[in-house]
């Protein structure tokens, strides 16, 4: 697993390891390792208020004429400090769950949906999708075609039908057939679309009301590659209530995967899966560890 994901995160990886080489090739000093890390930060889509935390706590934490080795140790405990801070414990029941996708068009809600729809029904649960994306016109159908490819259940609306109201069904049907994990795709929205922004407001409510406890996880789906972007998208989103992580999308192929620090450091929301490619077998689980593990060596 960690050896694909280096793989997955070769663009990323590419960046730290040219800086790396180069203050290897010219014993530096302290002060001169800070500033190459800080430019393989940057570079790397951190983002400049995270990076600046980072390279505060190393310089303290850090002796004069210290090794590079003994910084970069330091550099991994800290990125390590950040993304552990909050739990990435998945929190569905084995009675009846409900896990929504929500985020800004594009993002690649339905394709990370399709994935835990796998990963679920590949653990033993049983599992229905619903297709709330009444906004778009093709959105039902590419849900549709995944529920034909995986073999699961889709309950699909009308075109400009009310999501809520889509969802209603698929809870009673979910409840008719005893099945244990509704999975929700809805609309791509911006923040500034206020009404898009209250229709999610309501599925919640509708869901909550069918449901104890749920939405159980309504994670919200950010694109990796468009790094410190998916950052802005986010701190409007967060705005509505209720999210309780995120699937980051998209790490396959980008150099701005450094971007999950800052998204977990600023967002003040874990990273519970990670999306690497278009399949369906193609996701994590979030390990920072692994992440760091894979980023810097
Ligand atoms: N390389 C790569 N592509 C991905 C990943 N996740 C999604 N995609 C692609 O991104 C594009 C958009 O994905 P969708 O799942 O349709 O995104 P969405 O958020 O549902 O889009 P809307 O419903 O239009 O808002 C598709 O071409 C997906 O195949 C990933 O982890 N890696
Ligand atoms: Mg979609």
């Amino acid at each position: 697993m960690l050896g694909n994901l280096k793989e997955k995160l070769a663009g990323t990886r590419e960046t730290f390891k040219e800086r790396f080489e180069e203050i290897l090739r010219s014993s530096k000093t302290r002060d001169e390792i800070l500033d190459e890390l800080t430019e393989s930060m940057i570079l790397a889509d951190v983002g400049m208020t995270s990076t600046e935390k980072i390279i505060h706590s190393i310089r303290q934490k850090s002796k004069k004429n210290d090794s590079f080795q003994t910084i970069k140790k330091i550099l991994e405990e800290e990125i390590v400090k950040i993304l552990c801070q909050f739990p990435t414990d998945f929190n569905i029941n084995d009675s009846r769950s409900v896990v929504m996708m929500v985020g800004v068009n594009g993002g690649g809600k339905t394709t990370s949906l399709a994935k835990l729809a796998y990963r679920f029904k590949d653990q033993g649960k049983s599992i229905m999708m619903a297709a709330a994306d009444t906004f778009r016109a093709a959105a039902q159908e590419q849900l549709a075609l995944w529920g034909k490819k995986l073999n699961i259940p889709v309950v699909k609306g009308q075109y400009g039908a009310d999501p809520a109201s889509v969802i209603y069904d698929a809870i009673q049907s979910l409840k008719a057939r005893s099945l244990q994990l509704l999975l929700v795709d809805t609309a791509g929205r911006v923040h500034t679309n206020v009404n898009l922004m209250n229709e999610l407001e309501k599925i919640k409510r509708v869901v909550s009301r069918e449901i104890e406890g749920a939405p159980h996880e309504t994670l919200l789906v950010l694109d990796a590659s468009i790094g410190q972007n998916a950052l802005i998208q986010a701190k409007e989103f967060i705005k509505f209530s209720g999210l309780t992580g995120i699937f980051l999308s998209k790490l396959d192929g980008t150099a701005k995967g450094g971007s999950v620090i800052s998204i977990v450091d600023e967002l003040k929301l874990p990273i519970k899966f990670i999306g690497i490619g278009e399949g369906e077998k193609d996701l994590l689980r979030f390990s920072s560890r692994e992440f760091v593990r894979a980023l810097l060596s």
